[in-house]
């Protein structure tokens, strides 16, 4: 028994020590070999070429491409970038169509270039973009939709394409969480005008900091490509604007490291969200968002609802009762983008149209995982969320509501 543990092995949820003496995070970065990073390191510092389209960024490039089935991969140092660039090569302008339950990086790519993100809201069953509610948000102004593949389950790409031929809109998709996750037996990266990745540190596949646009468009790809690098089509010849995107040759290094570890980090994640759908089995209120195992996925994310009719807590209370045992379980995407400046202050009605993105982001936590977090790990954290939600029934039944 651990000190972290009571006489009965369950967790010492109210008071004492803390269940984990470290602080559990969500998104504790996956490693990878550790030799091969260092060889791969050390071949950095003997080549002496750190960034600029070197040939681990080349090499990282191909492999992504391979792997996603694209004919286009374009590193970059972060998404964001990545995204705010593949804005300008669709050239999207005036209004540009998004779900509000998304990273606040998907909205401030746009607003950051002056377009406005116009918030619709989600299907509260896939957590993405309804593509019914797109409609009634198109104006003169629209120019395109960003879906965003949350916790890695595709949009309903088919439904937001069909609307947007309609109405003449370009599409592209925030794949920041889909990397490794496929759709219709298609790898996300190949839908819409172009997808973007995320390889932060918190990512499935991580390059400490890092991104890409992948396309099938060559139009896209060479736009893309020069923004990523001031305009530059050769030596002293700017033939485009543009910004500094490059990602970095020891990040190319990390990416390609993760990427080999792919399959064991996909397993440890797999591993883990079993185990959490057993641990939290049963307990009123609270359901685990189900992965689809008919297509690839990444189980990147253990995606929690705590509805308080039934668990007799609420969200916050149970992400409380967690901290306090050292698990920093996260509230993604609360209060959502509407709710976040400068889009509260331009847009102070938002939320009216937007009741599923409100309910589900006051309801909705993330729990850790990845290859930090062991299956013991879990279980101590669903002994805790259980401990939580028994006691909160307890005091909430009428028996106990009577003086003593
Ligand atoms: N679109 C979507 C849909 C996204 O979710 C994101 C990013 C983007 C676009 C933009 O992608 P990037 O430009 O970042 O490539 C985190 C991540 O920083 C962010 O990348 C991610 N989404 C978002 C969902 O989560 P924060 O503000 O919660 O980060 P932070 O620093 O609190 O880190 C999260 C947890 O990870 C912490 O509890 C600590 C832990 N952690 C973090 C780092 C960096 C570690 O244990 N080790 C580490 O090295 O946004």
């Amino acid at each position: 028994m651990s000190s972290s543990q009571t006489n009965d092995g369950s967790p010492t949820v109210f008071g004492g020590t803390p269940a984990f003496p470290e602080p559990l995070h969500v998104g504790c970065p996956n490693l990878g070999n550790r030799e091969v990073m260092q060889q791969r390191v050390n071949e950095i510092f003997e080549r002496r070429w750190f960034t600029n389209n070197g040939p681990l960024v080349k090499e990282f490039e191909a492999r992504i491409q391979k792997w996603v089935g694209v004919k286009h991969c374009v590193a970059m140092c972060n998404a964001t970038i990545a995204l705010e660039i593949a804005i300008r090569a669709l050239e999207l302008h005036g209004e540009v169509i998004v779900p509000a339950y998304t990273f606040i990086a998907t909205a401030h790519a746009l607003q950051w270039q002056e377009i406005t993100p116009v918030f619709a809201d989600i299907d509260p069953a896939t957590h993405n973009i309804a593509p019914e509610t797109i409609e009634q948000l198109i104006t003169p102004r629209t120019t395109g939709v960003i879906g965003v593949h949350v916790w890695g389950r595709p949009c309903d790409t088919e439904g937001i394409e069909t609307i947007a031929a309609k109405h003449k809109l370009k599409v592209m998709y925030d794949a920041a969480h889909a990397f490794g996750c496929s759709h219709l037996g298609k790898m996300i990266g190949g839908f819409g005008w172009c997808e973007v990745f995320s390889f932060h540190a918190t990512k499935f596949i991580n390059s400490f900091e890092g991104g890409a646009v992948v396309t099938d468009n060559d139009d896209i790809a060479m736009k893309v490509r020069l923004m990523r690098n001031f305009g530059f089509a050769r030596d002293d010849e700017v033939i485009y604007l543009g910004t500094n995107g490059k990602m970095t040759e020891i990040c190319a290094a990390m990416g390609l490291t993760s990427f080999e570890a792919m399959e064991d980090i996909v397993a440890a994640n797999r591993r883990n969200y079993e185990a959490y759908r057993e641990g939290l089995k049963g307990l009123p209120g609270i359901s685990l968002r189900e992965y689809d195992s008919s297509e690839r996925r990444n189980y990147q994310y253990i995606v929690v609802k705590v509805d308080e009719t039934k668990a007799a807590l609420n969200r916050d209370e149970l992400v409380a009762a967690l901290r306090a045992q050292n698990v920093l379980a996260r509230k993604y995407f609360w209060p959502g983008c509407h709710r976040m400046e400068p889009y509260k202050s331009l847009f102070p009605a938002a939320h009216l149209l937007l009741p599923h993105t409100e309910k589900l982001a006051a309801q909705i936590m993330v729990l850790p995982t990845g290859t930090a977090v062991s299956e013991a790990d879990v279980m101590l954290v669903c002994g805790i969320v259980r401990s939580a939600v028994e006691r909160a029934t307890k005091f909430a039944s009428p028996q106990n509501w009577r003086r003593p």
